[in-house]
């Protein structure tokens, strides 16, 4: 593993095979349905979450416990001296926050990098983070490349129902415009690190297809050098058609498909799609 250890939370939604491989700790945030709380990809798992919010259940979330994530960083190896430690945006969540406080509290550096946004678009931090490990990189360095990177990665989302965000409070300063977009299926995006309406647009056809002229107009060509991603919440039909567009439309691109998991998918819903590119330089 060498003397640097990489976190992120469990919102990166990572296979834990792909975890495993490269040496990737995973702090886990939590669903609660009345007042039992669930540990994502530990103690549910997603298809099971859908299940009960499709019944009707509506859960809270809550950040990874602080105990446990020290129980985790002190389980490292004893060569570990630096923890590059990646969370959800820090408008949304106290995880970022947390992980800042956990420095003082753990013999090891932890380095707290706000992604400021979640999911795919994190995951490829945490990707970036393992290569310039992998390479050799110090911790500084890695802090340096991501807040790098941070600027490169694109990410849009669509919700089926606004209702999701405004019940879990994440609409931020745009609230007071939720009343009138509570017929439309807006664009969203993070701005400053909270989730803000990009474009009111009126279905969710033509809210996905803005978002598809957006990369054609940042994606150079047959897509050689992008990743994408595709998220979906609990509705795989809609990513598979996604997947199948974007591989046409740019051949060379390497196209893959994420889930929105509970936690998130507790505040955006049942129904949702995220897209998400950046330019991979290696
Ligand atoms: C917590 O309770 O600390 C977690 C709160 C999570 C809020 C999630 C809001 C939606 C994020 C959407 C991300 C889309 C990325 C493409």
């Amino acid at each position: 593993m060498g003397n640097i250890a990489i976190l992120t939370d469990s919102t990166a939604y990572l296979p834990a095979e792909f975890c495993e491989r490269h040496d990737v700790h995973v702090a886990p945030l939590s669903v609660i349905f009345n007042g039992e709380s669930f540990r994502e990809a530990v103690d549910i798992t997603t298809e099971a979450f859908y299940d009960r919010i499709e019944a009707g259940n509506l859960p809270t979330t809550s950040q990874p416990s602080i105990g446990e994530t020290i129980e985790l960083i002190e389980r490292l190896p004893n060569e570990v001296t630096d923890v590059i430690a990646i969370t959800l945006s820090s408008g949304i969540s106290g995880t970022y926050q947390s992980m800042i406080a956990l420095n003082d509290m753990v013999d090891v550096n932890v380095h707290a990098f706000d992604s400021e946004i979640s999911c795919m678009p994190q995951a490829f931090l945490v990707e970036e983070a393992i290569h310039l490990r992998d390479a050799g990189a110090s911790a500084q360095e890695i802090m340096a490349h991501l807040e790098k990177m941070r600027e490169l990665i694109r990410a849009y989302f669509v919700v089926d129902d606004l209702d999701h965000l405004q019940r879990g409070g994440r609409l931020s300063a745009a609230q007071a415009l939720v009343g009138s977009f509570l017929q439309i299926k807006p664009v969203l995006h993070f701005q400053d690190r909270m989730i803000v309406p990009f474009e009111k647009i009126r279905t969710y056809k033509k809210a996905v297809r803005r978002i598809e002229e957006m990369m054609e107009q940042s994606i150079q060509g047959d897509g050689t050098g992008y990743c994408i991603g595709i998220i979906h919440a609990n509705c795989p039909e809609r990513q598979a058609e996604e997947i199948a567009s974007m591989k046409q439309k740019f051949p060379q691109a390497h196209v893959t498909g994420g889930h929105f998991g509970p936690v998130i998918g507790t505040h955006l819903g049942p129904g949702a799609i995220g897209i998400t590119w950046y330019r991979r330089e290696w």
